[in-house]
């Protein structure tokens, strides 16, 4: 097979390797009018990396970053790559005591945050034992950039081989407490060679770069997409509908989660005309309501591709991108991609006939190595016979789409962000006056699901919905916060006592109608 003789080597390799002859032209064009020439990015992570190399860090250090999003992060992010080291990225979102669990769990060699965070991320991380804390910010300032300036800007890669750790994403466990992820070189070189070939990856290809970079959508699939195929960026630091609307005619591909596509649809400007260069549009990370799907159809008619992916397996199935391979389907994730294998199984661990519902399980070069730390998690997590559980639910049609029809994991996706419902009712459960809550994903029409609390008080106390509501934004990140919290005398529950869940998405399910 091609990909595999190009697995062997460092992922920062690989994508260099695939940048365009004149390294002059753009590679990256800024919302705020910067341009970055693939020579830029080519100086810029030789001089990152000569940083970290200058720090003399253990083989496998980690290198973990929460900036907001700029083409210097993207930068650092590559540099770690080139330098042979293992980048954690984590949400901006992320609070204090958020960040205190990945820092004390992940023990980074290297903490880059903002500056205005740089008070309280230091004090985690020196007593994590954490050597060096850099700043940087989006406006190119901070003390990463100022050590980076004294640097050379010649680098040759550190060879990796397929198996060695690239990243680390922290994904929240059912336990309410997050796992890391390892990916390896070999895992994110397989998925994107895979993508470039099945997504028709071409020359002239210019990406809008909207989404967040310290996930798997925006830092893997976007960038790694555009690098590998020497295709163009447009970088935009936030995603905003009327931007978007006005870069389409520059732009050839476009990703977003659901959300975004919804946003889009609310733009009375998007129509045939403004994606008239459009060759593809993706969406992934939650499902695509069918009439997002079919609205886009008819407003742009173009075709949205619905693919499926998670932090431990990167990309695992896609709608077809060329019509001889079928029609986009949508309410489908297409088929397992090239190299993937994917199965259903029943509560027996056995394979389920075609159109049958069970547990999605896979196998292939794109499966993560473990999480971090957590042998016996990882353990569980794949079956005798190696295959991962996703934890999602769903069935394979006769013609070999795959739909997923639920979850067995208890997890709320809400405008693409994962949401663990038993970390966020540990902390209503911590509150005074709390006796028990239950945390519930319901329809909403902006970020497709949200969460809402339900509380019971302790007797004789008295609990306020919108104050357990204000409490838990001061202490988590905001994409965690219920939408809602009800306080109700009594939780519908099961003959075993085991609250349903169910029962109260039922209850609920049209509050954001
Ligand atoms: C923001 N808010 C949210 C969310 N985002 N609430 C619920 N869910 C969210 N996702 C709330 C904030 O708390 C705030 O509430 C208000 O919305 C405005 O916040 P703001 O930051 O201005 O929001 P925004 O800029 O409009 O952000 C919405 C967004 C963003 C653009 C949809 O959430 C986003 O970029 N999502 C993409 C996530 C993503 O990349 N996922 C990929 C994961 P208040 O006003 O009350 O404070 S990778 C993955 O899943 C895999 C593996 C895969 O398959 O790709
Ligand atoms: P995470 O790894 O935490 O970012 O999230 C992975 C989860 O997102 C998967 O296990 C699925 O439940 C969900 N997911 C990703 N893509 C899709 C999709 N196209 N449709 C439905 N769910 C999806």
């Amino acid at each position: 097979m091609k990909n595999k003789n190009l697995i062997n080597s460092n992922l920062f390799s690989a994508l260099r390797a695939n940048f365009p002859k004149d390294l002059n032209a753009v590679a990256v064009e800024t919302d705020q009018g910067l341009l970055y020439s693939w020579h830029d990015l080519e100086r810029s992570t030789a001089m990152l990396a000569n940083l970290l190399k200058s720090l003399d860090l253990p083989v496998g250090a980690r290198i973990a970053m929460q900036v907001e999003k700029s083409v210097e992060a993207m930068m650092l992010y590559l540099a770690t790559l080139r330098a042979g080291y293992v980048f954690l990225p984590l949400n901006t979102a992320y609070q204090s005591a958020e960040i205190e669990y990945f820092i004390e769990n992940a023990e980074p060699a290297v903490v880059v945050c903002s500056a205005k965070n740089f008070g309280w991320v230091s004090k985690i991380a020196f007593k994590a034992g954490t050597q060096n804390v850099f700043t940087l910010d989006d406006d190119r300032t901070g003390t990463l950039l100022d050590r980076a300036a004294h640097c050379s800007d010649q680098h040759d890669a550190v060879p990796r081989q397929a198996d060695d750790l690239a990243a680390i994403l922290y994904t929240s466990g059912t336990t309410g407490r997050s796992k890391g992820a390892m990916l390896t070189h070999g895992n994110l070189l397989s998925n994107a060679l895979t993508l470039k070939d099945y997504w028709g990856w071409k020359n002239g290809d210019v990406l809008i770069h909207a989404l967040p970079i310290f996930h798997v959508h925006g830092l893997f699939v976007a960038l790694h997409g555009a690098l590998i195929n020497g295709s163009k960026m447009i970088w935009m630091a936030k995603f905003d509908p009327k931007l978007v609307l006005k870069k389409l005619p520059e732009a050839t591909v476009f990703m977003g989660v659901p959300t975004l596509y919804v946003r889009l649809l609310a733009e009375p400007g998007l129509n045939q005309e403004a994606c008239r260069h459009m060759r593809l549009f993706i969406a992934g990370s939650a499902p695509l309501l069918i009439e997002t799907f079919t609205d886009w159809q008819q407003r742009t008619g173009q075709t949205i591709l619905e693919r499926y992916g998670m932090s431990e397996t990167i990309m695992l199935t896609s709608n077809p991108y060329r019509g001889e391979q079928g029609e986009r389907r949508g309410g489908t994730v297409g088929f397992p991609l090239p190299d993937v294998s994917v199965r259903v199984c029943g509560d027996d661990g056995k394979n389920l006939p075609t159109g049958e519902i069970g547990a999605i399980q896979v196998k292939g070069p794109n499966v993560f190595k473990g999480y971090w730390r957590m042998p016996d998690k990882t353990k569980e997590e794949f079956t005798p016979d190696g295959w991962f559980k996703t934890g999602d639910v769903g069935k394979i049609d006769t013609l070999g789409y795959i739909t997923i029809v639920g979850r067995s994991k208890d997890l709320i996706i809400s405008g693409g962000y994962n949401v663990y419902p038993a970390e966020i009712e540990a902390y209503i459960n911590d509150m005074k006056g709390v006796a028990e809550s239950a945390l519930v994903g319901v329809p909403h029409p902006d970020f497709g699901e949200v969460g809402v609390a339900v509380v019971i008080a302790k007797s004789g106390a008295q609990v306020n919905g919108d104050d357990v509501v204000a409490s838990l934004k001061a202490q988590l990140a905001n994409f965690k916060i219920p939408k809602k919290c009800f306080v109700v005398p009594e939780l519908p529950r099961n003959t075993m006592g085991k609250v349903q869940k169910n029962v109260l998405r039922e209850q609920y399910k049209a509050l954001f109608a």
